[in-house]
């Protein structure tokens, strides 16, 4: 945790209300205080630009996963990169082929550059959250990886708005069109807290095995009124080293002992319940049924959105993402 503030004792807030995360029935219309909808689906995203398809197959229930704000909303577009903002809230996303950039890499900075540019344009240019969603993501070996070349491109496509620390993230493997790379980010007016995990090695200090350029992100944020860890993609990292090779039970283990310690870092209380939506990336569907048993008896009545999807490090099966409202 980076902030001097004692977070057990929320001082009055003067910042907005956080927005309101939650899962809804697929294709419900969105409201004056929809900041994005977010649909597990490879189609084309439509005009609306607040609503964004995400290129992964829901496994079991088919969800969209909903943002709300206190309204009014207002919204564009900009080339491929869509906004929407309101109530002191932004939700920017852009999707780039990578064949128009050459690579993963060029792609990844570019998004990074347009996305910067965005946010520093208003006055939302506190990023508290990203999402990285890129196909193949595990192919090429060692420093050619995918992954690793995406991660290059990241940090160097980071303006200044991200100089301050490096927000929550999750960076997953897609199986839709492998030349889409789509990253999507909320912001607000107001600084967030990054908080570490004390059981993993900062991401950023990663050491060089794990490529040229370690990832750039934090565990988590606690937003600016103190009452919503938005929580980066878990998975079954101890230290730095990947967990329990080839065995998800155990990796759902170890994943779950990680989120205990990032809400208990965040100085939230342990557990997940009917207002905290989760969602697993989920590498091999036939893993599915055990992923979903483990979240509902560990953290019955948390809703639960699982789709398919690839852990950036090629051994892991599971990785868990999500929202903890205190
Ligand atoms: C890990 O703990 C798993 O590159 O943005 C998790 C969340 C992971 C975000 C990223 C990577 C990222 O290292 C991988």
């Amino acid at each position: 945790m980076l902030s001097g503030r004692d977070m057990r004792e929320p001082a009055p807030c003067s910042a907005h209300p956080a927005p309101r995360v939650r899962y809804a029935a697929p294709d419900t219309a969105p409201g004056d205080g929809t900041l994005a909808v977010l649909r597990f689906r490879t189609a084309p995203s439509p005009d609306d630009p607040r609503v964004l398809h995400v290129p992964f197959a829901p496994l079991g229930e088919a969800m969209d996963e909903y943002w709300e704000v206190e309204g009014p909303v207002t919204s564009g577009r900009d080339g491929g990169l869509r906004w929407a903002r309101g109530g002191g809230w932004l939700f920017a996303a852009i999707d780039v082929l990578e064949s128009d950039h050459g690579g993963p890499e060029n792609a990844a900075a570019f998004a990074y550059e347009a996305l910067s540019r965005r946010v520093s344009a208003g006055p939302e240019r506190h990023v508290q959250r990203i999402w990285n969603y890129l196909g193949a993501i595990n192919e090429g070996e060692g420093d050619d990886e995918r992954y690793k070349h995406f991660c290059t491109g990241r940090i160097r496509g980071m303006g200044e708005v991200f100089a301050q620390g490096f927000p929550a993230a999750s960076a997953l493997g897609h199986h839709g069109n492998a030349d889409l790379l789509q990253v999507y980010l909320l912001a607000t007016d107001q600084t967030g807290t990054r908080v570490e995990n004390p059981r993993q090695v900062s991401a950023w200090r990663y050491p060089r095995q794990y490529g040229r350029t370690p990832p750039s992100f934090a565990r988590a944020t606690m937003l600016p009124c103190d009452d919503v860890l938005a929580i980066s993609g878990t998975a079954a990292v101890v230290g730095h080293a990947s967990a329990h090779v080839g065995d998800i039970d155990a990796q759902l283990e170890e994943t779950a002992r990680n989120l205990d310690a990032l809400l208990e870092s965040a100085g939230l209380p342990a557990g997940f319940h009917a207002r905290d939506p989760l969602k697993a990336y989920v590498r091999h569907a036939e893993h599915a049924d055990t992923v979903r048993a483990f979240v509902e008896n560990r953290w019955p009545g948390t809703p639960l959105l699982m789709v398919l999807g690839d852990v950036c490090r090629r051994e892991l099966l599971v990785e868990i993402d999500g929202w903890r409202y205190r």
